[in-house]
């Protein structure tokens, strides 16, 4: 049972991009971490890396999902930008990892909704299972050592502070429901203090740090080379432990 005999390429697909096809059953779910300042363009870097791998099972999961449910004073704290979302006691870590090792093990995990303008996880949850690949972004995706532990290849974006701001104004106004002056006002009561304090010494964990973001082609495709020599590994290990098993019959 050979890899190559599996993969092909259905008509109809865009021919300079080569399909990959591992073999299923996906348990091993690869993991790539990426973390990053505030507006340093994680998600936007999680899509053009997806855009890359053509595989088709990927998917992002955003941190912000695991944020923890605030009190009723907390949240009217949230809403006179005044709780701080940047400090990593504002996630749900345990949560985060029981989620993660789920995905690993195979299993269906449920991952919550979460609403920027209500600042609460929506009633709403999604489902993850089974993903060849798993992007996990966040300004805290490379803080936790448990996740850290779990990670393919841990990232962090590197953008300039200025460029960050611009963006996050233009962002949260246009998308979650924000007004300038509470965002300036967020940015310089934590966003920044907690860049320097938190979320910067990640980098130190980083693998690689891609700086120009979703410019940056080389480090992308660089992101996408790494992963499928690692699927091709998993692969190959899972057919040589399946035949140790007996479950599967020689075949050319
Ligand atoms: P990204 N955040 C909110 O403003 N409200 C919430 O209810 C939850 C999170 C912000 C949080 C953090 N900070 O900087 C940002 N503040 O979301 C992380 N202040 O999201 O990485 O997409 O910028
Ligand atoms: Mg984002």
């Amino acid at each position: 049972l050979s890899l190559s005999s599996r993969a092909h390429l259905p008509n109809g697909t865009i021919p300079h991009i080569q399909k990959a096809n591992y073999e299923p059953p996906w348990a091993n779910t690869s993991i790539i971490g990426i973390a990053g300042s505030s507006g340093s363009g994680k998600t936007s870097l999680a899509y053009a890396i997806i855009q890359e791998l053509s595989l088709p099972w990927v998917v992002i999961m955003s941190m912000d999902s695991f944020y923890k449910p605030l009190t009723p004073e907390e949240s009217a704290a949230a809403f006179r930008n005044e709780y701080d979302f940047d400090a990593p006691d504002a996630i749900d870590f345990d949560i985060l990892v029981e989620r993660l090792e789920d995905i690993k093990a195979g299993k269906k995990a449920d991952i919550p909704m979460y609403s920027f303008e209500k600042h609460a996880r929506q009633d709403r949850t999604t489902t993850i299972y089974s993903p060849h690949v798993l992007i996990l972004e966040g300004i805290f995706a490379l803080h936790d050592q448990r996740v850290l532990d779990m990670l393919d290849l841990r990232i962090f974006a590197e953008a300039d502070g200025d460029l960050c701001l611009s963006r996050r104004l233009l962002r949260d106004v246009r998308e979650r429901g924000r007004d300038i002056e509470g965002c300036i006002k967020q940015w310089f009561a934590f966003v920044k203090p907690n860049f320097h304090k938190y979320v910067e010494p990640q980098r130190h964990v980083a693998d690689i740090i891609v700086p120009r973001g979703v410019e940056n082609k080389v480090a992308i495709s660089m992101v996408s080379d790494r992963i499928h020599k690692t699927l091709k590994q998993k692969s190959k290990l899972h057919q040589i432990e399946l035949r140790r098993l007996g479950r599967v019959s020689e075949e050319a």
